[in-house]
């Protein structure tokens, strides 16, 4: 059974097999966290996304880490919240099962994930922390490759309602 586990602060210092990036379609870089990785990881990371040519939203990339030192960086492209009825739900389920699979066909055993969508997506912070959690709990099953998965907050806030979305599903199980 994986270990799902939050933590508090930066995503560019975790040293786990693959970091997510919260990305934008273009993969070429951007705020928030995307541009906090970008510049921990060096520009040869820009010059690998470009390479890539763009991802739509809900689905995810994979590249080296270069100067991070989680040697992967996999790069989702979140939902921008629109009131919810854009299928939001759907589209932000899939970056977080898309990037799983990705981890687990090349075979990464420990996997960090940033609150995707809930900065300037504007994705409200507690019903995609349910389902974050619920769809990485999910996709789990048919991943055995991955024994980890930190879900990174930036604020004490943040990191108390995964907190408790972790005990509840500890409890359950
Ligand atoms: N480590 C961990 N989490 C972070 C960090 C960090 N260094 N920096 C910010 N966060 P956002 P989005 C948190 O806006 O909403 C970019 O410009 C932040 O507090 O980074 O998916 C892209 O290029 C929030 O909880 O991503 C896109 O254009 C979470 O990361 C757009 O923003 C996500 O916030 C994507 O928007």
């Amino acid at each position: 059974m994986a270990i799902l586990k939050a933590f508090c602060g930066d995503i560019t210092r975790l040293s786990v097999d693959a970091i997510v990036n919260a990305a934008n379609s273009s993969l070429l870089g951007g705020g928030g966290v995307d541009g906090a990785i970008h510049r921990a990881a060096g520009p040869e990371l820009l010059a690998e996304c470009a390479a890539i040519g763009g991802c739509p939203t809900g689905e995810a990339r994979l590249t080296r880490g270069y100067r991070l030192p989680a040697p992967h960086v996999i790069h989702t492209v979140g939902p921008v919240w629109h009131g919810g009825t854009h299928g939001e739900p759907v589209a932000l389920a899939a970056c977080y099962r898309n990037s799983l699979q990705l981890a687990q066909r090349h075979g990464l055993a420990s996997l960090a994930f940033p609150c995707i969508s809930t900065g300037v997506y504007a994705y409200p912070f507690a019903p995609a922390a349910a389902l974050a959690v619920a769809t990485v709990r999910q996709t789990l099953v048919d991943c055995p490759a991955i024994g980890e998965v930190t879900f990174c907050c930036f604020s004490a806030g943040d990191f108390e309602v995964y907190q408790r979305l972790l005990a509840a599903d500890a409890e359950s199980r």
